[in-house]
């Protein structure tokens, strides 16, 4: 798990001379925690046990606050926070909006696919003329995929658990993101297309970047140092 916290979080001042970072826990807080490290960021709670949603750090002018994964770019492009870590996948279908992306952090990689229960046909659906039903939370990028192969597809928009669109009749084929592939194996589907690799990035709020550059480069510099 999460290797270390700060015994006791510096009290944090919210001014200009001061930075908010935006998380999701699971995944990307846990992969961030040394990517922050190298920052010389040390979180003061751990968001897995905490139900704090500002955390503290070891330093007065940082601080983090965890956020829904999709809900991450929001938070930067109105400036409640002035950087984010977010999935591509998320990125994508928020638009990017009021965000400058600096930094592919590679983390929590896995990939954005097409998935089918076995033995569907998914050659004959793809052909001129086919229409099939795809359930997906991955709208824009569906779409996007799609309508770049000429497809026909009835799009329904689901908010988790697509794996089970197909077996009780929602969808004919879902577009998830996969990572071991043990989901779709687990429930007698399988990957049929690869639609893009996805992983982590660091996104920055445009206007705090002009006002708050001199505490938001070194930031970014570990950051971009810790990635290999
Ligand atoms: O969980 P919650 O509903 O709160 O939000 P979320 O699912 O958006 O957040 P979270 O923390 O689960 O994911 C955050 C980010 O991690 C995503 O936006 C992706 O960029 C990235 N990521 C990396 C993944 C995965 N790997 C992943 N495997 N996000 C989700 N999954 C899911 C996938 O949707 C599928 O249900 O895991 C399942 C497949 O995993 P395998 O290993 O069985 O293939
Ligand atoms: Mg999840």
């Amino acid at each position: 798990m999460t290797p270390f916290f700060a015994s006791r979080g510096a009290e944090f001042v919210s001014s200009v001379s001061s930075i908010t970072l935006a998380l999701s826990k699971g995944r990307i807080f846990e992969e961030t925690l040394p990517l922050l490290a190298a920052a010389g960021i040390v979180p003061a709670d751990n968001p897995e046990t905490s139900r704090k949603l500002i955390i503290g750090t070891n330093r007065a002018d940082v601080r983090l606050v965890i956020v829904r994964a999709t809900d991450v770019p929001t938070y930067v492009q109105y400036g409640a926070a002035d950087l984010g870590i977010a999935g591509r996948d998320v990125l994508l279908e928020h638009g990017g909006a009021g965000l400058y992306q600096p930094l592919d952090l590679d983390i929590a990689r896995c990939r954005l696919c097409v998935a089918v229960p076995k033995g569907f046909d998914y050659a004959a659906a793809s052909k001129p003329g086919a229409r099939i039903r795809v359930a997906t939370k991955y709208i824009h990028s569906a779409k996007a995929h799609f309508a770049a192969k000429g497809m026909h597809v009835d799009l329904i928009k689901l908010y988790g658990s697509m794996e089970l669109a197909p077996l009780v009749g929602l969808a004919d084929a879902i577009v998830d993101l996969v990572s071991t592939g043990g989901t779709l194996r687990a429930n007698n589907l399988e990957e049929v297309e690869e639609i893009m690799p996805i992983s982590s990035r660091l996104v920055c709020n445009q206007a705090s970047l002009k006002l708050k550059r001199e505490l938001i480069q070194p930031v970014l510099d570990a950051f971009a140092g810790a990635v290999k």
